[in-house]
């Protein structure tokens, strides 16, 4: 099992069709209506998507302009007035849904809550008002640093509701990377917990929130909010840090839904680029409400009786808008797990799917490669009956893992829906509509309704089919990113001028190489710049090296992808030490130890490999490409004549 290379689905030619019995009960039901949806919206896209944005949103104001398109800056529903935790909430109260569980959460010990919908709007309102209270008002960025636990999608809601956009920061990060973000939001307040449970442990959070803020590091910061979740003794510094539990008790369950304006800042989530620093993604709301309802809704096929349950975390951008905004603006169960699988109880998952009745399951590819190596046995003793629908993101999906996912999982009766987007795109761009487009193993099908994508060359000409090229979006799209937080020009840079445009049209570069096929279905290959992927998580390879730097015995570091068989990449790190030292074993671990200080465990390499010299060309880049190659173990192809000194190549490989 390797990451699929261009060979292996060149080869994939398996289709899977969507039953009849599903497609006709499913909200998009056939080919030729998902085709009428594609065509109407290119026919007229403001008009498309202002007649769903009427339908399936509560707008306190409507809007004047459907878009504004300034290249490349958009926005979307101009003038209208909405809010999303209204949208999630308290629309839903209105009908008899105001008793319909909203969340059901599992916590990795065995407890669990669920929260009805008129449930989850008290407690939003409650932490609204406490966050008033601490002085958060309209405009002023919240941090988000929380294991999974409800007060998450609680703290987004209460944000929300507020106006004040939320930056979560995974709580995998560490103390110096959640520093980071926190400074660059300038956020005024922080949402944390004493700790979360992950397999079996207790991973302490408020300690590093003490470290990130300690000596007035980020100057922004008032006041720091705990949720109590494991009970160890953590420092609660007096009149700065407060327990969620003793504000909720004095505190009001009203809390009106600000009417923000469409285009006011949802929040802000970092992701890594091409360079050291992450950017900082803004979303707006009115947008971003629509287009993760409706994704979320046709993609998955929402029906009214789903419990749906989506595996990962609220500090990434699928946890935004796939667990908390996409399903409860569309009145869904939506499920979270605070676990994960662990060596004493590798099953837990499929518990969780047996317990609740999951009707549809949203994961990772590495998560299934996980699985697969686990072995079917685990699935196997579950009643996984319930399930109808199975989705999969992050990364691209080998077929070999695509077909245990719909034998094993699906009992070859759930479609796959793999929906390849990103941070950037706020939700879903390429995907199957499970009841009308089929599937096959290793694509993200077509794209959705109201989205014209295509794979060109680096002047923007469309590549013939089956040849490689770069995946662009052609027309803006309600949820498409607005700008980096602070630095409209890196924006700019970053998306719209790596290919230029094309008589007058605007390409985004989403910095994935793909292929169409003869059908046209996408076959995304991964990355084209310097980032990689490991386990579907995303990791500039600058933002390692400049960790690695920060180091003193570092010189010089270059980070590459390798191909790994469980994360689809890993972390390779070629390092050249200063004058004093030599690589060693315990260099290695320090410096391994190094990396999950500045950033967090998901960064930690997996290998670090010393080397005298890292190959340069003669204006002195880092031939990255030859690296790649080294780690990987193959043979070095293309032009090395740019190479400066080659016999740092021959000794490298030599070395290898
Ligand atoms: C949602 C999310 C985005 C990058 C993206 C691409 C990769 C995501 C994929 C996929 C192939 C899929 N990616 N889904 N590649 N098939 N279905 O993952 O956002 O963390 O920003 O990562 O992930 O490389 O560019 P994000």
């Amino acid at each position: 099992m390797t990451q699929p290379t261009i060979e292996s689905i060149l080869k994939e030619k398996r289709q899977f069709h969507p039953s009849a019995e599903f497609a006709q009960n499913a909200q998009v039901k056939s080919l030729e209506e998902y085709q009428q949806l594609c065509e109407k919206a290119k026919a007229d896209p403001q008009g498309f998507w202002a007649e769903l944005a009427e339908q399936e949103l509560d707008w306190f104001e409507k809007w004047d302009q459907v878009l504004d398109w300034q290249p490349p800056f958009a926005k979307w529903f101009v003038g209208g007035k909405i809010n999303i935790s209204y949208n999630c909430l308290d629309r839903h109260l209105k009908t008899w849904r105001k008793n319909k569980a909203a969340l059901i959460w599992e916590g990795e010990p065995g407890d669990s809550r669920t929260l009805t919908y008129a449930q989850l709007h008290r407690e939003v309102c409650q932490m609204a008002n406490v966050l008033k209270q601490l002085g958060v008002q309209k405009g002023d960025r919240v941090g988000i640093y929380m294991p999974m636990i409800p007060e998450a999608a609680i703290a987004l809601l209460a944000c929300a509701r507020i106006g004040a956009p939320h930056t979560v920061i995974f709580g995998g990060f560490s103390a110096e990377a959640l520093k980071d973000r926190l400074l660059d939001a300038e956020a005024k307040l922080v949402i944390t917990a004493d700790g979360g449970w992950r397999k079996d442990n207790i991973v302490p959070l408020k300690p590093q929130v003490d470290k990130a803020i300690a000596d007035n590091a980020v100057p922004s910061v008032d006041n720091v909010l705990v949720v109590q979740r494991t009970n160890q003794q953590v420092h609660m510094e007096p009149g700065r840090d407060h327990w969620w539990h003793d504000l909720q008790a004095g505190v009001s369950a009203h809390c009106p839904a600000e009417a923000m304006d469409s285009e006011d800042m949802l929040f802000i989530l970092y992701t890594s680029g091409t360079t050291g620093k992450p950017k900082g993604v803004v979303h707006t709301t009115g947008g971003y409400n629509l287009y993760t309802h409706m994704t979320l809704k046709w993609a998955f096929d929402l029906q009214e009786t789903d419990v749906y349950w989506c595996t990962a975390d609220v500090g990434w951008i699928t946890g935004h808008s796939y667990i908390v905004y996409g399903p409860l603006s569309n009145g869904a169960t939506t499920v979270m797990y605070e676990g994960a699988p662990r060596g004493s109880n590798p099953g837990c998952l499929w518990d969780v799917v047996e317990k609740y009745g999951v009707t549809i399951f949203y994961t990772a590819p590495t998560a299934i490669r996980a699985f697969i190596k686990m072995g079917e046995h685990h699935p196997n003793a579950r009643d996984l009956s319930s399930l109808r629908i199975l989705g999969t993101v992050g990364e691209p999906i080998n077929p070999e893992a695509w077909m245990w996912y719909h034998r094993i999982i699906g009992h070859e009766n759930c479609p796959i829906v793999d929906t390849w987007w990103q941070t950037e795109t706020g939700g879903f761009m390429l995907t199957p509509l499970p009841g009308a487009i089929p599937t096959k193993p290793g694509s993200a099908t077509l794209p959705f309704p109201g989205i014209l994508a295509d794979v060109v060359d680096l002047e923007g000409n469309p590549v013939e089919d089956n040849q490689g090229g770069y995946l662009v979006v052609l027309h803006p799209w309600p949820s498409m990113m607005r700008t980096v937080y602070g630095d409209p020009d890196r924006f700019r840079r970053t998306y719209w001028e790596h290919i230029p445009p094309k008589d007058g049209q605007y390409l985004y570069f989403a910095g994935d190489g793909a292929r169409k096929d003869e059908d046209g279905y996408y076959w995304v290959m991964g990355r084209v710049d310097d980032v990689v992927n490991v386990s579907g998580h995303r990791l500039g390879t600058m933002e390692i090296e400049s960790a690695l730097v920060s180091h003193p015995s570092v010189a010089e570091a270059a980070v590459v992808g390798k191909p790994d068989e469980l994360k689809g990449e890993d972390v390779v790190a070629f390092v050249t030490l200063e004058g004093t030292y030599s690589g060693s074993e315990a260099l290695e671990k320090e410096l391994k130890q190094h990396v999950v200080a500045e950033i967090g465990a998901i960064a930690r390499p997996g290998e670090i490999r010393f080397t005298d010299a890292l190959p340069k060309t003669r204006s002195g880049k880092i031939m990255r490409r030859l690296l790649r190659s080294l780690a990987g173990g193959q043979e070095i192809a293309g032009d090395t004549s740019t190479l400066e000194d080659r016999s740092v190549l021959d000794k490298l490989r030599e070395d290898s």
